[in-house]
């Protein structure tokens, strides 16, 4: 049986080590992602030999700014896990969904794991993790790494995700006007990239992001009929593109947090 390779990837503090630990038992290797010095950590699954778990460095954002980033980026549309576990701190959803974001766009199956579900209990705020799933078009889970609890479960729906091989198709968090533009950047790249990566690099051209998309190669004609495409929101939008891009993906997230999340009613403190 093939390997299945499996990217954790995550903010900083989402709980993505003590998941490492608890699926591996921290078997693994240590060592560096080539060219820096970014911790890379890789280990099979307790359960079954043929998982292989792939520790990102924790991160914010795909962006390209930081070497964790950067790394982070490249694994995953350069080296093509077969499956995605986005870990994201509950208690902080908000913060943690705008990397996830990105990651549903990278042309990989995702399943997402909501951790630290122990403390959103004690909180009694509640995440309806059905109505979030829709939203995120990919498979949701609530898991506790601290305690265990759900763990396999999560693993079990990536392993499952990275067998099938359907990539998650993005969350739909563009407005109308960025939709139009990133349909004719796809069909103006077409053909010079793979189509599960269509819609990354899109959003790339339509970002100007130079270095993420070197590998398509495009000619300065193909930039410059391009180009008015991008003005043409800037314009509407009285904004640059990547800020565009970005308040977008906000607006989205806190739509999502309206529709999925239900706080607890405030405790009654006793007062003089
Ligand atoms: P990383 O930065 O993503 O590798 O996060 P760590 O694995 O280092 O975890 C950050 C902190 O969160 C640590 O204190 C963990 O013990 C704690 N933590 C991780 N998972 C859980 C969880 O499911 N519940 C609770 N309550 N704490 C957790
Ligand atoms: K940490
Ligand atoms: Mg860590």
């Amino acid at each position: 049986m093939a390997n299945t390779f499996i990217g954790l990837a995550g903010n900083p503090n989402c709980g993505k080590t003590t998941l490492f630990n608890e699926l591996t038992g921290s078997n693994g290797y240590v060592g560096n992602w080539p060219g820096v010095t970014v911790e890379k950590k890789q280990a099979v699954w307790r359960a079954d030999k043929d998982v292989t778990f792939v520790d990102l460095p924790g991160i914010y954002s795909l962006s390209p700014y930081t070497p964790e980033e950067v790394v982070s980026r490249d694994y995953v549309v350069n080296e093509r896990p077969d499956a995605l576990i986005d870990l994201v701190d509950v208690t902080n959803l908000e913060r943690n969904l705008y990397l996830t974001t990105q990651l549903l766009e990278a042309g990989r199956p995702v399943v997402v794991g909501l951790n630290m579900c122990d403390l959103l209990k004690e909180r009694g705020d509640v995440v309806d993790t059905a109505a979030l799933a829709e939203r995120l078009g990919c498979p949701v889970q609530e898991v506790s790494a601290l305690h265990n609890t759900n763990v396999d479960e999560l693993v079990k729906k990536a392993v499952e995700a990275g067998k099938r091989g359907v990539p998650t198709t993005g969350a739909k968090c563009f407005s109308p006007e960025v939709e139009t533009a990133l349909s004719k950047i796809a069909e103006a790249i077409s053909g010079q990239c793979d189509e599960q990566l269509s819609r990354w690099y899109s959003i790339k051209v339509f970002e100007r992001d130079a270095e993420a998309i070197a590998p398509l190669h495009l000619s300065a004609e193909q930039l410059a009929a391009i180009e008015p495409v991008i003005k043409a929101v800037e314009e509407a939008r009285d904004d640059d593109s990547e800020s565009i891009i970005t308040s977008d993906r906000y607006d989205w997230i806190a739509q999502t947090m309206e529709a999925c999340v239900k706080k607890a009613p405030k405790k009654l403190t006793t007062s003089e």
